[in-house]
């Protein structure tokens, strides 16, 4: 496929809540969108970089910088048969996988398309429903805690994860998992501990939890594994996970039992599929991590999520949970806590075009 012409946009986006981490607050987020134009049809892809670069060293700023000056001028014009023919052409770019992510998933949609299949089918997948839980803030007050627990839960949603950090962990998580026995319950500390915290990760090792994701440093595999061998409760490596060299490392040394898998993270489709595989020969389950995407990204994180190894529910919830109005129809919505991957060719979801004009902030083609 010919990469004829690439569109770059970047859009606002306001989120339905404040979105409190260990690493800050997000609420009016801008996110860049990208449509590939090649032989007839457009593929779309989504950074997930945020703002603030307290995730990951990523950002919409150098999303765009490495879209426009680094990545375009390597591919634009030229011809690639496969995913693997593209990243081979983007082996000079140390890093910047969420850039690379959001042309490489805007291929894989685009040979979909071309293909008049859906993109699962490309992908592999086998399941076109999955189980979806949610990623729950850091809330003002135990009592807040409990009342978005309980509201998540009656919505349906099969696992509810809690933001944590220091000062903020044992006694809002102790309340839910008393209101909420039987629930699946995580926490996500966004790598804000160290192992001189290994207190409180003994008392959370009380609470029945799914896994503890991410608690210690986002470079970090030894520390990890020293953790985990404190632990009943797995780990899941979310921020450390950049490859599928990093989970064969991270699992051989016993630095986690689960992986969250986030396309931008791992460079787009092909590697998140190959970092599944990865686990899945660890015996490892992995979900699919979300990164307050819009519909473009919700929907290729859906797709993903039809791999056989995705086996726990992943943050992937209802697009009306975080937006008034998303971009793209239909909307991605879980009914009774299953999301149901979008049918049709490529991703399965057509943009909404005006609404997406009103919110874009620059655009710029190449
Ligand atoms: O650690 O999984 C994370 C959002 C932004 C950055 C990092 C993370 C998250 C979430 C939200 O947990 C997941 C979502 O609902 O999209
Ligand atoms: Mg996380």
């Amino acid at each position: 496929m010919k990469l004829e012409r690439i569109e770059l946009r970047e859009v606002t986006a306001r989120l339905k809540f404040r979105f409190e981490t260990s690493f800050g607050v997000e609420q009016d987020l801008r996110k860049v969108l990208l449509t590939l134009h090649t032989e007839g049809v457009e593929g779309y892809g989504e950074a997930t970089a945020g703002i603030f670069p307290g995730y990951s060293y990523e950002t919409t700023e150098t999303v765009w910088d490495a879209l426009k000056h680094h990545i375009t001028p390597l591919v634009l014009g030229k011809d690639f048969a496969t995913p693997a023919q593209l990243l081979t052409a983007l082996l000079p770019i140390r890093g910047h996988n969420m850039a690379v992510a959001a042309l490489e998933t805007a291929f894989w949609d685009a040979q979909a398309k071309a293909a008049g299949l859906p993109l699962w089918v490309l992908l592999g997948g086998v399941r076109t429903a999955h189980p979806v839980g949610a990623s729950l803030g850091v809330q003002e007050s135990v009592e807040k805690t409990l009342e978005t627990a309980l509201a998540h839960a009656e919505e349906g949603y099969k696992r509810l994860k809690f933001k944590i950090k220091p000062g903020w962990d044992v006694q809002p998580l102790r309340a839910v998992r008393e209101a909420l026995p039987e629930i699946p319950l995580t926490v996500d500390a966004n790598s804000a501990y160290s192992l001189t915290d290994a207190r409180v990760f003994g008392q959370l090792d009380e609470l029945g939890l799914d896994y503890i994701e991410q608690p210690l440093a986002h470079d970090d595999l030894v520390d990890h594994a020293q953790l985990q061998g404190m632990l009943v409760t797995p780990l899941c490596l979310d921020e450390s996970i950049h490859s599928p060299e990093d989970a064969r490392k991270g699992l051989q040394l016993g630095a986690g039992r689960v992986i969250n898998i986030k396309v931008g993270r791992v460079r787009g489709h092909l590697l998140a599929r190959r970092t599944h595989d990865v686990a899945l020969s660890f015996g490892a389950p992995v979900w699919c991590g979300g990164m307050l995407e819009l519909g473009i990204g919700r929907a290729h994180n859906l797709h993903l999520s039809s791999l056989p190894g995705f086996t726990l529910p992943g943050d992937t919830a209802s697009a009306s949970r975080y937006w008034d109005e998303d971009i793209v129809e239909p909307i991605l919505d879980a009914e009774g806590g299953m999301q149901r991957i979008p049918d049709g060719p490529g991703l399965g979801v057509t943009l909404k075009r005006d609404l997406i004009e009103r919110l874009t902030l620059r655009r710029e083609v190449f």
